[in-house]
């Protein structure tokens, strides 16, 4: 999903060579206009994205550098405008979030990861079968549900749905859930009969999240049916499943600034451990294809035992990250599916994640070589990569049989990662990292 944009981007910024020049900018910009449009990203987002861009990267000083960082911005402006990101929590338990959104687009498995993503993070949850319309929609949700140990409402002999939701929030209630994650009936296009059960669901339990799921393949069509859902019932936010299909990432672009409503999370596989939340910086940095350690922390650290999740979040916070942690965390990575998001996310193997499907990590060209490079560092070097000067980089290469040049490209991208890392598990960081790892609520205003 993120190669398409981050091989345009790429090469809209190697279009400006020499500074000053305007007829490279105009270049650049044209191809960052094609890019944009061909990922389906709206024309009016396009537009405004290109002006503020092209007057940001005027101010900055035409230069490859300064177009990067215009792009970086105002991409992460597009992306955080209309709030939160993750789920956010009632004051009060049960948090009770409705889910919903047309047929097939994802929302019965988004319900289950969201239940896997609550859980890791020390939730009790209870999901309600409020889908009476598909045959097997009871079953998938029992399947589902007993896979991952995740407790289930439901009740065959009730023919209305909306008695299923009141049943299962007085059990909600009475069994002390933080969370209500209530399943819903989809169709094939929006119609009367949806809303109105879908009105009656939501008056009768008053939900604090409306989480509309979106199929990203569905491009603009998914955003219209979002942009009527807000309109007839309201939602609080939008789940994009299916990001890492063949659809093209650009819809994410559409959800805040033609829906209104922040986008929450992406759906990126079929298990259910293939959900993130959204922080616009982190999708940013790894549409340019610069890796985020950040997500891949909280991913395995989310795995990982919890007393290990603090000290690799502490590290991170002190900017202690270091060549071992990364090792071990390459290690954690192996333990769960979906290697191809996985390694988008990891410094210097970004952009090698377009072109493989299923990747063995322990086989992987790149891989070997960061092992390679890492195994050539003395230990010291490993706790301390800031002490790497030429000397210590030249015998890294010569022990890796590489050339300087990869060990310093694949030093800056660590660096880069690691300073990303840091600003998001920081205090105030968006990622609000800790507090997701130990479970607490996020305090983001509503
Ligand atoms: N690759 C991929 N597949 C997904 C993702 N999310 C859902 N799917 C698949 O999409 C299909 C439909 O998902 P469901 O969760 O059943 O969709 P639904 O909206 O509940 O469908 P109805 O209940 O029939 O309206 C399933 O085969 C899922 O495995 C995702 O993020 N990535
Ligand atoms: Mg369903």
């Amino acid at each position: 999903m993120f190669d398409i944009l981050t091989d345009s981007f790429k090469s809209a910024i190697n279009k400006i060579r020499f500074s000053d020049d305007e007829k490279a900018l105009k270049n650049a910009l044209e191809t960052l206009k094609k890019s944009l449009l061909k990922a389906d990203v709206y024309h009016k987002v396009t537009k405004d994205l290109l002006l503020s861009v092209e007057s940001d990267t005027r101010k900055y000083g035409i230069g490859q550098q300064q177009f990067l960082r215009a792009i970086k911005e105002n991409l992460t402006r597009v992306l955080s405008s209309n709030g939160n990101q993750g789920f956010v929590f009632a004051s009060k338990p049960p948090t009770i979030a409705l889910m919903m959104g047309l047929q097939g687009s994802g929302k019965t498995t988004t319900t289950v990861k969201l239940a896997v993503y609550l859980k890791l993070r020390k939730r009790k949850v209870l999901v309600a079968a409020c889908d009476l319309q598909r045959l097997a929609a009871v079953e998938q949700l029992k399947q589902l549900c007993s896979q991952n140990e995740i407790d289930l409402y439901w009740n065959e002999s009730e023919k209305d749905p909306v008695k299923i939701a009141k049943e299962a929030l007085s059990k909600a209630k009475d069994g002390l859930y933080d969370v209500l994650l209530v399943d819903t009936a989809g169709r094939l296009a929006i119609d009367e009969e949806l809303m109105e059960e879908l009105s009656r669901i939501k008056n009768a339990l008053d939900p604090y999240e409306q989480f509309y799921v979106v199929d990203s393949m569905s491009g603009q069509d998914g955003l219209k049916s979002a942009i009527s859902f807000h309109e007839k019932i309201g939602i609080s936010g939008v789940i994009l499943s299916k990001y890492d299909g063949d659809g093209k990432g650009g819809i994410a672009l559409g959800v805040a600034s033609q829906v209104g409503v922040p986008l929450r999370f992406i759906g990126i596989g079929e298990k259910a451990h293939d959900l993130e939340s959204f922080i616009p910086e982190r999708i940013v940095s790894r549409l340019m294809g610069e890796g985020d350690l950040a997500t891949l922390a909280e991913k395995t650290t989310a795995i990982i035992d919890e007393k290990e999740a603090k000290q690799i979040t502490k590290k991170i916070q002190k900017g202690e990250f270091n060549f071992n942690d990364f090792l071990a965390q390459m290690e954690s990575v192996k333990k769960f599916g979906n290697m191809k998001s996985l390694l988008g996310m990891i410094p210097g193997l970004s952009s090698m994640a377009g072109q493989l499907k299923d990747i063995d990590l322990d086989n992987s060209v790149e891989m070997k070589r960061a092992k390679a490079m890492i195994n050539s560092m003395t230990l010291k070097e490993r706790i301390s990569p800031s002490i790497l000067n030429n000397t210590r980089k030249r015998r890294i290469a010569q022990g890796a049989g590489l050339s300087q040049i990869d060990v310093n490209r694949f030093l800056k991208q660590f660096e880069n990662a690691s300073k990303l890392a840091k600003r998001f598990s920081g205090k105030g960081g968006m990622a609000n990292l800790q507090s997701m790892l130990q479970g607490q609520n996020q305090k983001f205003p509503r």
